[in-house]
């Protein structure tokens, strides 16, 4: 995770629905690890970067597996600096890491199940970059797909997320494209499309408070979830995945 430095409450959004304040994106923030903590996950908060006021969403520079981890290009031109940022703390944590040649891909436009490697082309995802983010996947032993991200839905995963190792919560508009095709797809309940970016961590779910029907569902169908804030990040135009990067280290 990285913390968040003064200049994230000018962080880029695609509607300008007010700016969060410095106080109130640190509490969500704050949540958030205690939250993870309290999963059985060992978090490592790296140091605020003013001069990159998005890169507390540190799914997007780059993308880690056990196996490795891939440093990409975000295709946000004030963002791409982030991934050079990245870089070093990687190397420090992975024996194997590999940097994207070419092309621009943003980590919240890909989806890793069991199988595959889902990369949405969006507004941030180019075809370069994900045909040459497939060769990377290649080499990490993966096989990566090519999927298209709904009109207008900033990345992939903004409309869904993974529950388990076969069902997938989507939105409607994104489900309804065929492309989870052979998982088992819950639909995020109608006016609550922005609750499809929840987060599995182990054995239980992060959603935002704000999405009780989401959660109602989710705990009927046996998921422990848990709610979280999450007014002052969405105002960044962001869920719950981009805020860490996640992966399982040797036990
Ligand atoms: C951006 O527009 O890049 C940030 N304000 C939000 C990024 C959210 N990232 C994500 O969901 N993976």
């Amino acid at each position: 995770m990285r913390a968040p430095g003064a200049s994230v409450v000018s962080g880029l959004r695609a509607i300008d629905r007010g700016s969060p304040t410095l106080e109130g994106v640190r509490d969500e923030w704050n949540a958030y690890v205690t939250a993870m903590e309290a999963a059985g996950v060992l978090v490592e908060p790296l140091p605020a970067l003013d001069e990159f006021p998005d890169s507390i969403f540190v799914e997007d520079p780059a993308l880690v597996f056990p196996e490795g981890a891939i440093v990409l290009r975000p295709g946000a031109p004030s963002r791409l600096g982030e991934a050079e940022m990245m870089a070093p703390e990687l190397r420090r944590r992975f024996d194997v890491v590999l940097e994207l040649p070419t092309g621009f891909v943003e980590g919240g436009d890909v989806l890793t199940t069991t199988r595959e490697v889902l990369i949405g082309l969006s507004e941030r995802t180019n075809e370069a970059g994900a045909r040459s983010l497939q060769g990377l996947l290649e080499q990490l032993g993966r096989k990566g797909r090519i999927v298209t991200t709904p009109q207008g839905v900033l990345h992939f995963k903004t409309d869904c997320s993974l529950l388990d190792e076969e069902t997938i919560l989507a939105t409607e508009r994104l489900a309804a494209s065929g492309v989870f095709e052979g998982y088992r797809v819950v639909l995020t309940p109608e006016g609550e499309e922005a609750a499809a970016n929840s987060l599995r961590v182990n054995d239980r779910v992060f959603v935002g408070s704000g999405f009780p029907r989401t959660t109602d569902q989710l705990t009927a169908a046996g998921h422990r979830v848990v709610t979280l804030p999450n007014e002052q990040i969405a105002l960044l135009d962001a869920g719950f995945s981009c805020l860490s990067l996640r992966w399982r280290g040797p036990v």
